[in-house]
């Protein structure tokens, strides 16, 4: 392809920081800076950097592979793969039914990928049960968002915004390590006098930056917000004229709040009530301030509570849909937002539309060419899924997830991945799981391929190809127009992104995430347009204007709720809710609490930055992070092996001593599979409401090991 700098974007975290990608004469690729992007402004944190290692030969598949008779993977032609594809999710689907076929996606994939793969699954195969690892990552915060606003979109403003800001608040999230650039906009912040609250049970490098940093128990974030509300409240800090104006509810969320009184608040977080009443003076005196939520106080088993509770803190004090104030969530999938909004999740349809709405149906049937009677119902959660497999799911078509690695409870879920009759993977390395699978299909990357991601900001990005795959290698669209046409369906799946985006941008056509304005070309000109975007104008189509002048496109929406919340009166909601304990509370068996999160150096599952020298040299392995008191009564030493030892089963990593991080509490990575895998120790309990499992506490024992 060409030789010169193609700009594009990262292939791994929402941030979708802007870089160039230039081919080297020797085959490589070369990554390098792109300072017209606004977001990161040619910053790049080790993993972009690297990112094109992963296009290596000697780490990517090259072969699509399929399980001989003595069980070994070996390589194989793509008519012979795919035809066993086809043949495995038919026979299944003849002797069981469609729902015994199952389809997991991922956040990664592009707009363009999962809006194919929720068509795929509910039109050829006709399966209810399709979802996505996006249900362990923000389905939470979603969900409260939806709630109190009626639409759910990461951040409803900009990055930029943020350095405005008289306060924001950061819960559960440590930026420095997972979005590293975007530290930026937060030091902006405080050059510019406004104040950083960070509340993380340990002190990690985004905590070093807070002004004020508590340290809470893990798990009791719901119990902090309603004390914090409760001062709000006590101390006549209520906006009470917004609160009359802009919201609905208020009289239950105010009477919840009050029954928790910061000594009780106290008692169950850890944190001192003058701590609390410091947090109330530096986030109500200024005149805008922020709350942001990350996997901390989300990923728990009352995580949409906890979020809400939130959301009612930032109402109660006027904080929303005003200039430079508001709550958000960072996502964290490079598509983690457009891959919740366009038909990978269960119970959802492209546009965010819910796949129980009956002129949601009606809508996305009609562009599908397809009887809406014919559209399955909603299916059933990621944890859930997973958990059928081999039993009421007996065939899986997984793109773009290594569960093995990342789900909650992995022992048990490798062991149901084990018990299907048939399992294909999509990836592009041999990952954890795929090696579990009877057939592998080597896909191409971000560089070898052109699709739209819509980053944390709601702001839909045009990732551009920049080189030529290598020989051998298809695109997951391509891949799913070849099964769809073995399945029955020669039509309707075409592989080039493009013309998905154009059958997107309709079927998103008045939906809550529409994308109906958006264009490539625009997204080119643009540097990205924010969602919502309709086509303009309202009720003319492009053949109808004639050779009038062009209207005016709509601009998109970078900050939403200024005027009206989405909800139908156009308030926001508050919502009532008490604080309850974690789904399973330190005992005498257990005393310890565990929780799990990310190093800077490693994403995810670790399928790819596990190939990257670079990386595995900076972060090589797994490691329990305890506090010196802990480690003297274990009587461990710094690198010492330590069993860490739940229901769920036994995890063994050197110990790594710090201060950093409360005494009650250890910390895993959940980045590596085998001994030291985290997941195989986490509690799948999950939040009634979004499904998310608690990955963010479960109770545990330390156990010394001789070496
Ligand atoms: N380097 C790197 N960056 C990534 C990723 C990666 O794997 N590696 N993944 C991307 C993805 S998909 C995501 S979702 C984001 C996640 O981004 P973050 O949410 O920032 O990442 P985590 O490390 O999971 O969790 C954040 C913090 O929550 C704290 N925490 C644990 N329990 C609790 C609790 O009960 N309450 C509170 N308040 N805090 C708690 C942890 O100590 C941790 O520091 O990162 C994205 N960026
Ligand atoms: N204990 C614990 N567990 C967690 C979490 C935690 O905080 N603690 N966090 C959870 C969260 S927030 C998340 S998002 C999940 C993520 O966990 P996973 O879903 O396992 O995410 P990845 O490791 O990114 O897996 C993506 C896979 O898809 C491949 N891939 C990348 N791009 C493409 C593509 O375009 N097409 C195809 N076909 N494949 C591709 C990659 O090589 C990789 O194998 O983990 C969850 N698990
Ligand atoms: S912060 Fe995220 S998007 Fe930016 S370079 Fe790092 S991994 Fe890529
Ligand atoms: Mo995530």
């Amino acid at each position: 392809m060409q030789n010169t700098a193609t700009p594009t974007h990262c292939p791994y975290c929402a941030l979708q920081c802007g870089m160039n990608l230039t081919p080297a004469p020797d085959g490589t690729v070369e990554v390098g800076e792109r300072a017209d992007f606004p977001v990161n402004r040619g910053a790049l944190c080790g993993k972009g950097r690297t990112a094109a290692s992963v296009l290596a030969r000697n780490v990517r598949l090259t072969s699509p592979l399929v399980r001989d008779e003595g069980g070994t993977l070996v390589p194989a032609s793509w008519d012979e793969a795919l035809e066993k594809i086809a043949a495995g999710l038919g026979r299944t689907r003849a002797e069981h039914g469609p729902d015994a076929v199952g389809v997991f996606g991922g956040g990664g994939l592009t707009n363009e990928k999962a809006y194919t793969l929720g068509k795929f699954a509910r039109v050829v195969l006709g399966t209810s049960q399709i979802d996505y690892n996006g249900r362990f990552c923000m389905s939470s915060a979603a969900a409260a968002g939806i709630k109190a606003f009626g639409l759910d979109r990461g951040l409803p403003f900009p990055l930029e915004d943020i350095p405005k800001s008289g306060c924001v608040i950061l819960v559960g999230s440590n930026l420095a390590e997972t979005m590293p650039p975007s530290l930026r906009f937060f030091t902006e912040l405080k050059e510019n006098g406004g104040t950083l609250i960070v509340i993380d049970p340990r002190r990690t490098k985004t905590a070093e930056q807070a002004d004020l940093h508590l340290a809470p128990r893990p798990g009791t974030d719901l119990a902090l917000a309603l004390g914090l509300l409760h001062l709000v409240i006590a101390e006549g800090r209520v906006d009470e004229e917004y609160v009359r104006d802009r919201t609905s509810g208020w009289e239950d969320a105010r009477a919840a709040a009050m029954a928790h009184w910061p000594e009780y608040v106290e008692r169950i977080t850890g944190v001192s009530v003058p701590r609390l009443r410091e947090v109330v003076r530096l986030f109500c005196e200024p005149e805008s301030a922020m709350v942001l939520t990350a996997r901390g106080p989300e990923q728990q088993s009352k995580g949409t509570d906890t979020v809400g509770a939130w959301i009612n803190l930032c109402l109660a004090t006027g904080r929303a849909g005003r200039p430079r104030s508001g709550y958000g969530c960072l996502t964290g999938q490079g598509n983690g937002q457009g891959g919740r909004e366009h038909g990978q999740k269960a119970d959802q349809l492209p546009g965010y539309r819910k796949l129980d709405d009956p002129a949601a149906r009606a809508h996305v049937a009609e562009v599908w060419g397809v009887d809406p009677d014919s559209l399955p119902g909603p299916g059933r959660s990621a944890y859930e899924l997973l958990d059928a497999l081999g039993t009421d799911i007996r065939s899986l078509l997984l793109m773009a997830s290594n569960p093995v690695v990342s789900a909650p409870r992995a022992a048990h879920i490798e062991e149901r991945i084990r018990s299907l009759d048939f399992l294909a993977v999509c990836d592009v390395v041999l990952s954890e799981t795929a090696e579990l699978a009877d057939v592998v299909l080597p896909v191409t990357q971000w560089a070898e391929e052109t699709g739209t991601t819509t980053n944390l900001e709601g702001r839909v990005l045009l990732r551009r190809r920049a080189i030529t795959p290598p020989e051998g290698i298809r695109s997951d669209l391509e891949v799913l127009h070849e099964l769809a046409a073995r399945l029955g369906a020669e039509k309707g799946f075409p592989t080039d992104p493009e013309e998905v985006f154009e059958e997107l941008r309709r079927a998103s056509a008045g939906g809550a995430a529409d994308y109906s304005g958006i264009t490539y070309r625009r997204l080119a000109e643009e540097n990205g347009v924010f969602w919502p975007c309709p086509a303009e104008p309202a009720g003319a189509d492009e053949d109808a204007l004639g050779g009038g002048e062009a209207p005016a496109a709509h601009p998109g929406t970078p900050r939403l709720f200024l005027d009206r919340f989405a909800t139908p009166d156009g308030r926001a909601r508050f919502v009532p809710v008490s604080h309850r304990a974690t789904a399973e509370e330190p005992d005498e068996e257990y005393p310890v609490l565990l929780t799990t999160g990310r190093v800077v150096a490693q994403y995810q599952s670790g399928a790819q930055t596990r190939r990257v020298a670079e990386l595995n040299a900076a972060a090589p392995g797994p490691f329990v992070e305890l506090h010196p008191r802990l480690a003297a009564r274990l009587g461990a030493s710094e690198g010492d092996p330590v069993a860490v030892v739940s229901r769920r089963g036994r995890a063994v990593a050197p110990a790594r001593i710090t201060h950093a991080i409360r005494p009650d509490t250890v910390f895993m990575p959940f980045h590596w599979a085998g001994e030291g895998r985290a997941n195989t120790l986490t509690n799948p309990a999950l939040d009634p409401t979004s499904r998310m499992p608690e990955f963010k506490t479960c109770a545990v024992r330390l156990e010394t090991v001789e070496r």
